[in-house]
């Protein structure tokens, strides 16, 4: 015989099970009202956007060099988890002090709220998710819970056992019906989609040289020396990519200028636009690592905006701010020297893909992403270094960030198992803006052997190379390193991603059988 006032065991299993059905008809009927009223304020949305801000570089660094890309599924799976857990425990707490647990799920849906309303460019309902998420929690578990209580008489061997679980299971339909509709009514809003899908863009007035003959040596392993939109690698810290209209887009220049200008979408594809190969690359990529791609940019130059402007003579820097909050701090200079520094609505001959900005972003050749890329690019602050600091900058990362001498080897691939004879070392090499005169290989640290280079398309992009081996059985290191165009060689000395960019030779394994 137990107590009547200690639950037991099995009673604190379901009342755990309460705390986590509560939940989820919360995120649920919470996810549906964020599609329909501001697809931004999803509470998973913005709670994980919160985190991404407040994570130290190092977290960030760890998440890319686990998840890569899929950094952000992570993000979302690790959350569900937390909820879970808390939800659980929420429920128990219910079990043993009726609204305290309820209090717990209410203060989850108090922070989803507060998330939305201080996100930037929150809009006038950003509240709406995180109330319904918590207020319907609340109501749940204690409904749910209620049932449970030994002091109501509950008895687990009784019909109350199997109304309870009606009632959790009816609960827990409904959350899933929820999310699903949800997803549904989100992807009704989608229409930006077909917005980008039916525009046509204007022919480039100046076309990018043709990519000379010998640019794609076109190896099996070695990446295309013009990279697909599909396979275009993708870094930013939005969970939900921002959804901007080109007929609400415009760009703001401001700052230390001689006039503020405004740019809308029809004024700029009416300018004479020009295209460009610029190769794009990640400072977090490791060395040897897959965040950088080359493509073909459509867009207006950065240089003849800032002169409508009229750019102050104390200024040294541009701040470029997203629609979502991200800013990048560039070097003034960089956007107004000659090189291609573009506002790209174009990328491969197609308007920018959502996820990469649309519609217009930021492209400087020879600067890593995080200090010049800016996706779905609304404003362009002119100031200085010493007044103003971007994104990344105020968490640990350089406030400068040009791109660093490196090469890497496609082929073969880390631990391939490749036949004794004759076969072939390929790889990549790039120093954006300075380009890349030469790339040198060495087997088993012996002597470097001089790498034949493809045809670069310009010292903005990366170049491909290649060199013959014979290969002899045994297993063999492969290193390589770059030589740039201004005759430095790359350096051997290893350096991490943070803060300015990882650095070393590419060395890898690999079986001659
Ligand atoms: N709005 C916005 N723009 C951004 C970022 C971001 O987080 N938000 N990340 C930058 C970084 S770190 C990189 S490397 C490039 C990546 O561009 P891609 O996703 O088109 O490859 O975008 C840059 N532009
Ligand atoms: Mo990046």
């Amino acid at each position: 015989m137990t107590s009547p006032v200690r639950p037991l065991r099995k009673e604190r299993l379901r009342a755990a099970l309460a705390g986590v059905t509560a939940a989820l008809l919360g995120v649920g009927l919470s996810e549906f009202v964020a599609a329909v009223v501001e697809p931004g304020a999803s509470p998973f949305a913005v709670i994980g956007g919160q985190l991404i801000d407040l994570a130290p570089s190092w977290a960030k660094d760890a998440a890319i060099a686990l998840f890569g890309t899929g950094d952000k599924i992570a993000l979302i799976v690790g959350i569900a988890l937390v909820l879970t857990l808390v939800a659980a425990l929420a429920g128990v707490v219910e079990l043993r002090r009726p609204s305290l647990g309820a209090t717990i799920l209410g203060a989850l849906g108090a922070l989803a709220l507060v998330a939305a309303m201080i996100r930037p460019g929150s809009g006038p309902f950003a509240w709406a998710p995180g109330l319904v998420a918590g207020t319907v929690a609340v109501i749940a578990v204690r409904m749910l819970v209620r049932r449970l209580r030994p002091t109501a008489g509950f008895d687990p061997a009784d019909d109350d056992r199997r109304r309870f679980l009606v009632w959790t299971a009816g609960v827990a339909a409904v959350g899933v019906v929820a999310l699903i509709a949800g997803n549904v009514a989100r992807g009704a809003t989608r229409s930006i989609e077909a917005v980008r899908t039916a525009l046509r863009l204007p022919a480039a007035r100046q076309p990018a040289a043709e990519v000379p003959a010998g640019a794609e040596l076109d190896l099996p392993g070695l990446a295309p020396v013009v990279t697909s939109n599909e396979d275009f690698y993708r870094i930013d810290t939005a969970l939900i990519v921002p959804r901007v209209d080109p007929a609400d887009w415009s760009l703001r220049i401001h700052g230390m200028v001689e006039r503020e200008v405004r740019l809308t979408w029809d004024e700029l594809i009416a300018l004479p636009l020009r295209e460009s190969h610029v190769t794009l690359a990640c400072v977090s990529n490791e060395v040897g690592g897959s965040l950088i791609g080359t493509a073909l940019w459509l867009g207006y130059p950065v240089r003849d905006l800032l002169a409508r402007a009229g750019v102050d003579a104390d200024a040294d820097m541009v701040l470029s701010t997203s629609t979502d909050g991200f800013t990048a701090s560039t070097p003034l200079e960089a956007l107004t020297d000659d090189r291609d520094a573009l506002l790209a609505i174009g990328m491969n001959g197609e308007p920018l893909p959502i996820e990469h900005g649309f519609p217009a972003r930021l492209v400087v050749p020879g600067l890593y992403g995080y200090v010049s890329a800016t996706k779905w690019v609304t404003q362009l602050e002119v100031t200085r270094f010493d007044r103003a600091s971007a994104y990344w900058t105020t968490r640990g990362w350089s406030e400068r960030g040009p791109v660093k001498l490196q090469s890497r080897i496609d082929v073969p691939r880390r631990g391939e198992r490749i036949d004794a004879g004759d076969t072939v070392i390929a790889g990549m090499a790039w120093q954006q803006h300075v380009g890349i005169e030469g790339v040198e290989v060495r087997i088993d640290e012996g002597p470097w052997r001089r790498a034949e280079l493809a045809t670069a398309i310009s010292s903005d992009t990366w170049v491909q190379w290649s060199l013959g081996w014979t290969a002899e059985s045994g297993r063999h290191t492969i290193e390589c390193r770059a030589i740039g165009s201004d005759g430095t060689t790359q350096t051997s000395e290893p350096a991490a991603p943070v803060p300015d960019g990882a650095q070393g030779w590419h060395r890898l394994e690999v079986t001659v059988a």
